[in-house]
């Protein structure tokens, strides 16, 4: 892209290393957060989205940096790639962001606090800017990426903010300022809040998870007609989900129904096989 005339085509290769740059991430911390799961682990990554920002979106920040639209953009407009990860809890941005500095396939290039020093809009988010190397058909390219971390509560705010100030092209009227900054701090109160019993919530999901298998588990030994042969061990799991709130009981029963439907399919592959024939 050397000229300001850039056709549909030029724009088309520009994206390339950030589209590759954004499935790439998008696909890495999707696994870190499967990893956590696996691992009976909370997760410091509850949701993750990425883009790349649109042809009118780079042309008007162009146009507010006063730049011509050349090779420059790709150095000065560093958000072409943005990757947003939402957490549930304050400090798992903290997490997130060791997490970032510790990886070694990309370099970080600048960070904005924007939590500790929120906009004056009432914005508040966690910024990274990296840079991230993709291997395209014409080699390796290095491209900036934006990281957004941000807890469910300051991406509501954001995406609500953000279409309002959208709709009135950035001046938004006076009175829905004035509530929209109640919000912001109503909403930094229900992080800190939510902070405060983060070891009761987590406690808590483990247990529904847990219950949450449990029940499967017991349906699909119902489904498997398996159910008489282990009626005295769906009694225990129902009697454990009613009254105990002793992981390693409940873990216990999850393991042993996990067996008993495993050997169920074993077996009802078995006789598949045997009616197949
Ligand atoms: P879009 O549509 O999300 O791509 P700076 O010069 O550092 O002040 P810069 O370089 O734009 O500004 O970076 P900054 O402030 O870190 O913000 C980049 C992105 O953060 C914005 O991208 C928004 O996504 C988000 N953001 C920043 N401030 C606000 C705010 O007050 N409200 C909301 N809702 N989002 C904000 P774009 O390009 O504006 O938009």
């Amino acid at each position: 892209m050397e000229e300001i005339s850039v056709n549909e085509e030029q724009w088309s290769h520009f994206f390339i290393p950030y589209e590759q740059a954004v499935g790439e991430l998008v696909v890495k911390f999707i696994h870190l957060k499967k990893e956590y799961r696996k691992r009976k682990i909370h997760s410091p990554i509850e949701f993750v989205f990425g883009r790349v920002k649109t042809v009118n979106s780079i042309l008007s920040k162009a146009k507010i940096l006063n730049m011509p639209v050349d090779q420059e953009i790709s150095e000065h407009i560093r958000d072409i790639a943005g990757i947003r990860i939402i957490s549930q809890f304050v400090d798992d941005i903290d997490t997130v962001v060791q997490m970032i500095e510790q990886r070694s396939d990309m370099r970080i290039v600048e960070k904005k606090d924007y939590i500790r020093y929120p906009k004056k809009s009432g914005y508040r988010s966690y910024h990274v800017i990296v840079a991230y190397e993709v291997i395209t058909i014409n080699g390796p390219i290095e491209v900036y990426v934006e990281f957004q971390l941000r807890t469910m509560a300051m991406n509501f705010w954001a995406t609500i903010e953000h279409s309002l100030s959208y709709k009135y092209d950035g001046k938004i009227p006076e009175h829905i300022q004035l509530r929209l900054t109640q919000a912001a701090v109503a909403s930094a109160k229900l992080d800190s809040e939510m902070f405060e019993i983060r070891g009761e919530i987590i406690q808590a999901q483990l247990y529904f998870n847990l219950y949450r298998e449990i029940q499967n588990l017991t349906q699909m030994i119902y489904l498997l007609g398996a159910i008489s042969e282990n009626q005295d061990l769906i009694e225990k799991a129902n009697q454990y989900m009613n009254e105990t709130e002793n992981i390693d009981k409940l873990e216990d029963i999850r393991n042993q129904l996990a067996k008993v439907v495993e050997d169920a399919n074993k077996i009802g592959l078995i006789v598949r096989d045997g009616n197949d024939d």
